[in-house]
Protein backbone atom coordinates (compact mmCIF):
# COMPACT_ATOMS: atom_id res chain seq x y z
CA UNK A 1 0.00 0.00 0.00
CA UNK A 2 2.77 2.92 1.11
CA UNK A 3 6.34 1.92 1.36
CA UNK A 4 8.96 4.29 2.85
CA UNK A 5 11.99 3.96 1.13
CA UNK A 6 14.01 6.45 2.86
CA UNK A 7 12.88 9.16 5.10
CA UNK A 8 10.58 11.22 3.05
CA UNK A 9 10.95 8.57 0.13
CA UNK A 10 7.79 7.21 -0.54
CA UNK A 11 6.53 4.35 -3.31
CA UNK A 12 3.17 3.75 -3.88
CA UNK A 13 2.42 0.65 -5.89
CA UNK A 14 -0.51 0.06 -8.26
CA UNK A 15 -1.95 3.40 -7.03
CA UNK A 16 -3.40 4.15 -10.38
CA UNK A 17 -4.67 2.64 -13.39
CA UNK A 18 -2.15 3.39 -16.22
CA UNK A 19 -4.61 3.15 -19.18
CA UNK A 20 -6.65 5.78 -17.81
CA UNK A 21 -3.55 8.03 -17.74
CA UNK A 22 -2.34 7.40 -20.80
CA UNK A 23 -5.39 8.46 -22.17
CA UNK A 24 -5.36 11.85 -20.38
CA UNK A 25 -1.86 12.79 -21.80
CA UNK A 26 -2.40 11.58 -25.30
CA UNK A 27 -5.18 13.76 -25.30
CA UNK A 28 -2.38 16.56 -24.32
CA UNK A 29 0.06 15.77 -27.36
CA UNK A 30 -1.92 17.43 -29.91
CA UNK A 31 -1.11 21.02 -28.27
CA UNK A 32 2.10 20.11 -27.20
CA UNK A 33 3.82 17.36 -28.75
CA UNK A 34 6.59 14.77 -27.36
CA UNK A 35 9.73 16.55 -28.51
CA UNK A 36 13.81 15.76 -27.97
CA UNK A 37 15.32 18.69 -26.46
CA UNK A 38 18.85 19.75 -26.55
CA UNK A 39 20.93 19.83 -23.33
CA UNK A 40 22.92 23.11 -22.50
CA UNK A 41 26.26 21.48 -23.62
CA UNK A 42 24.44 21.30 -26.94
CA UNK A 43 23.61 17.18 -27.15
CA UNK A 44 20.52 15.74 -27.84
CA UNK A 45 18.23 14.42 -24.79
CA UNK A 46 17.74 10.60 -25.24
CA UNK A 47 14.33 11.38 -23.39
CA UNK A 48 11.64 13.04 -25.14
CA UNK A 49 9.20 15.52 -22.98
CA UNK A 50 6.14 17.64 -22.74
CA UNK A 51 4.31 19.46 -20.25
CA UNK A 52 1.22 20.69 -18.69
CA UNK A 53 0.22 23.15 -16.33
CA UNK A 54 0.99 26.99 -15.61
CA UNK A 55 4.60 26.17 -16.39
CA UNK A 56 7.00 23.65 -17.95
CA UNK A 57 10.36 22.57 -17.52
CA UNK A 58 12.49 23.25 -20.80
CA UNK A 59 16.20 22.48 -21.89
CA UNK A 60 17.98 24.38 -24.45
CA UNK A 61 21.49 25.62 -24.99
CA UNK A 62 21.00 28.59 -22.45
CA UNK A 63 19.94 26.56 -19.86
CA UNK A 64 17.31 24.52 -18.20
CA UNK A 65 14.37 26.74 -16.96
CA UNK A 66 10.80 26.88 -16.24
CA UNK A 67 8.74 28.59 -19.06
CA UNK A 68 4.91 29.89 -18.89
CA UNK A 69 4.43 28.62 -23.26
CA UNK A 70 5.34 25.92 -25.03
CA UNK A 71 8.72 27.24 -26.96
CA UNK A 72 7.84 25.06 -30.30
CA UNK A 73 4.28 27.56 -30.33
CA UNK A 74 5.11 30.28 -28.28
CA UNK A 75 1.84 29.75 -26.57
CA UNK A 76 1.36 28.20 -23.21
CA UNK A 77 1.44 24.88 -22.03
CA UNK A 78 -1.99 23.08 -21.92
CA UNK A 79 -3.55 23.35 -18.43
CA UNK A 80 -3.40 20.69 -15.80
CA UNK A 81 -6.47 18.34 -16.37
CA UNK A 82 -7.99 18.16 -13.22
CA UNK A 83 -7.73 14.61 -12.57
CA UNK A 84 -3.86 14.27 -12.59
CA UNK A 85 -4.31 17.32 -9.80
CA UNK A 86 -6.70 15.16 -7.92
CA UNK A 87 -4.34 12.19 -7.91
CA UNK A 88 -1.31 13.55 -7.23
CA UNK A 89 -2.80 15.00 -4.08
CA UNK A 90 -4.20 12.14 -2.75
CA UNK A 91 -1.12 10.71 -3.49
CA UNK A 92 1.11 13.56 -1.34
CA UNK A 93 -1.73 13.52 1.10
CA UNK A 94 -1.20 9.92 2.20
CA UNK A 95 2.59 10.73 2.44
CA UNK A 96 2.06 13.23 5.05
CA UNK A 97 2.09 16.27 2.32
CA UNK A 98 -1.25 17.86 3.26
CA UNK A 99 -1.64 20.87 0.62
CA UNK A 100 0.79 20.12 -2.25
CA UNK A 101 -0.15 22.50 -4.84
CA UNK A 102 1.21 21.89 -8.37
CA UNK A 103 1.82 24.24 -11.01
CA UNK A 104 4.17 22.08 -13.79
CA UNK A 105 3.43 18.47 -14.79
CA UNK A 106 6.54 17.60 -16.75
CA UNK A 107 6.13 14.18 -19.16
CA UNK A 108 8.97 12.26 -20.02
CA UNK A 109 8.85 9.71 -22.67
CA UNK A 110 11.26 6.66 -22.84
CA UNK A 111 11.65 4.76 -25.68
CA UNK A 112 13.67 1.02 -25.89
CA UNK A 113 17.16 1.98 -25.12
CA UNK A 114 16.88 5.51 -23.45
CA UNK A 115 17.86 6.35 -20.18
CA UNK A 116 17.99 9.36 -17.97
CA UNK A 117 21.58 10.23 -16.38
CA UNK A 118 22.08 10.73 -12.48
CA UNK A 119 20.86 14.49 -11.80
CA UNK A 120 19.41 16.72 -8.97
CA UNK A 121 16.83 18.51 -9.40
CA UNK A 122 17.14 22.17 -8.54
CA UNK A 123 15.16 24.52 -10.86
CA UNK A 124 12.24 24.50 -8.49
CA UNK A 125 12.02 27.40 -5.98
CA UNK A 126 10.37 25.64 -2.97
CA UNK A 127 12.86 22.92 -2.13
CA UNK A 128 10.35 22.08 0.85
CA UNK A 129 7.30 21.45 -1.36
CA UNK A 130 7.59 17.35 -2.35
CA UNK A 131 7.71 15.98 -6.23
CA UNK A 132 5.20 13.17 -7.29
CA UNK A 133 6.31 10.80 -9.71
CA UNK A 134 3.56 8.43 -11.90
CA UNK A 135 4.24 5.88 -13.97
CA UNK A 136 2.75 4.42 -17.09
CA UNK A 137 3.63 1.70 -18.96
CA UNK A 138 7.20 -0.53 -19.19
CA UNK A 139 9.11 -0.68 -16.21
CA UNK A 140 12.47 0.66 -15.57
CA UNK A 141 14.91 0.54 -12.14
CA UNK A 142 15.01 4.16 -10.90
CA UNK A 143 18.11 4.71 -8.82
CA UNK A 144 18.31 7.24 -6.19
CA UNK A 145 21.98 8.04 -4.47
CA UNK A 146 23.17 10.59 -2.09
CA UNK A 147 23.07 14.42 -2.04
CA UNK A 148 26.43 13.90 -3.55
CA UNK A 149 26.99 12.41 -7.20
CA UNK A 150 28.00 8.90 -6.95
CA UNK A 151 28.50 6.51 -4.55
CA UNK A 152 25.70 3.22 -4.33
CA UNK A 153 21.82 4.03 -5.19
CA UNK A 154 19.41 2.11 -4.26
CA UNK A 155 17.35 0.89 -6.95
CA UNK A 156 13.36 1.11 -6.95
CA UNK A 157 11.95 -0.92 -9.67
CA UNK A 158 8.87 1.65 -10.93
CA UNK A 159 6.06 -0.24 -12.97
CA UNK A 160 2.68 0.90 -14.45
CA UNK A 161 0.53 2.56 -11.49
CA UNK A 162 2.78 3.20 -9.20
CA UNK A 163 3.45 6.79 -8.03
CA UNK A 164 6.88 7.77 -6.07
CA UNK A 165 6.36 10.73 -3.48
CA UNK A 166 9.90 12.61 -3.00
CA UNK A 167 10.12 14.98 -0.20
CA UNK A 168 12.22 15.80 2.75
CA UNK A 169 15.68 15.16 3.46
CA UNK A 170 15.50 13.30 -0.22
CA UNK A 171 14.67 16.18 -2.05
CA UNK A 172 17.68 17.29 -3.52
CA UNK A 173 19.40 13.94 -3.36
CA UNK A 174 20.89 12.69 -7.38
CA UNK A 175 18.64 10.48 -9.00
CA UNK A 176 18.10 8.75 -12.85
CA UNK A 177 16.73 6.30 -14.92
CA UNK A 178 18.28 3.05 -16.27
CA UNK A 179 17.00 1.48 -19.62
CA UNK A 180 13.69 0.13 -19.27
CA UNK A 181 13.13 -3.34 -18.39
CA UNK A 182 11.67 -6.32 -21.21
CA UNK A 183 7.96 -6.09 -19.66
CA UNK A 184 5.06 -5.19 -21.98
CA UNK A 185 2.05 -3.49 -20.41
CA UNK A 186 -1.15 -4.37 -22.91
CA UNK A 187 -1.74 -0.45 -23.39
CA UNK A 188 2.02 0.94 -23.44
CA UNK A 189 3.74 -2.39 -24.82
CA UNK A 190 6.71 0.24 -26.41
CA UNK A 191 7.74 2.52 -23.97
CA UNK A 192 7.09 3.92 -20.66
CA UNK A 193 5.74 6.95 -19.92
CA UNK A 194 6.49 9.49 -16.66
CA UNK A 195 4.55 12.50 -15.14
CA UNK A 196 6.53 14.18 -12.43
CA UNK A 197 4.14 16.87 -10.64
CA UNK A 198 5.91 19.42 -9.14
CA UNK A 199 5.40 22.94 -7.47
CA UNK A 200 8.28 24.93 -9.70
CA UNK A 201 7.41 28.59 -8.57
C1 LIG B 1 14.32 12.01 -6.49
N1 LIG B 1 12.37 11.98 -13.96
O1 LIG B 1 12.34 14.48 -14.93
S1 LIG B 1 10.73 11.18 -11.59
C2 LIG B 1 13.12 14.26 -13.99
O2 LIG B 1 11.19 8.70 -14.29
C3 LIG B 1 13.23 12.87 -13.47
O3 LIG B 1 11.24 10.40 -15.62
C4 LIG B 1 12.42 10.59 -13.61
O4 LIG B 1 14.05 12.61 -12.66
C5 LIG B 1 11.54 9.84 -14.56
O5 LIG B 1 13.81 15.12 -13.44
C6 LIG B 1 12.11 10.32 -12.21
C7 LIG B 1 11.02 11.05 -9.91
C8 LIG B 1 11.88 12.06 -9.22
C9 LIG B 1 11.76 13.39 -9.42
C10 LIG B 1 12.48 14.26 -8.64
C11 LIG B 1 13.33 13.82 -7.64
C12 LIG B 1 12.74 11.61 -8.28
C13 LIG B 1 13.47 12.48 -7.48
C14 LIG B 1 14.04 14.70 -6.79
C15 LIG B 1 14.85 14.21 -5.81
C16 LIG B 1 15.00 12.86 -5.66
FE1 LIG C 1 14.90 14.40 -11.88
Amino acid sequence: ERECLQEGVYLLPNFFDGQEVLHIVQQLLDQAPFRHMKTPGGRRMAVALTNCGTVGWISDTKGYRYSPTDPLTNTPWPPMPAALLSLARSAAEKCGYEDFRPDSCLINRYDPGSALSPHQDRNENDFSQPIISLSIGRSAMFQLYGQERGGKAVNIRLNDGDILVFGGPARLNFHGVRRLLPDAPAHMSDGRINLTLRQAL
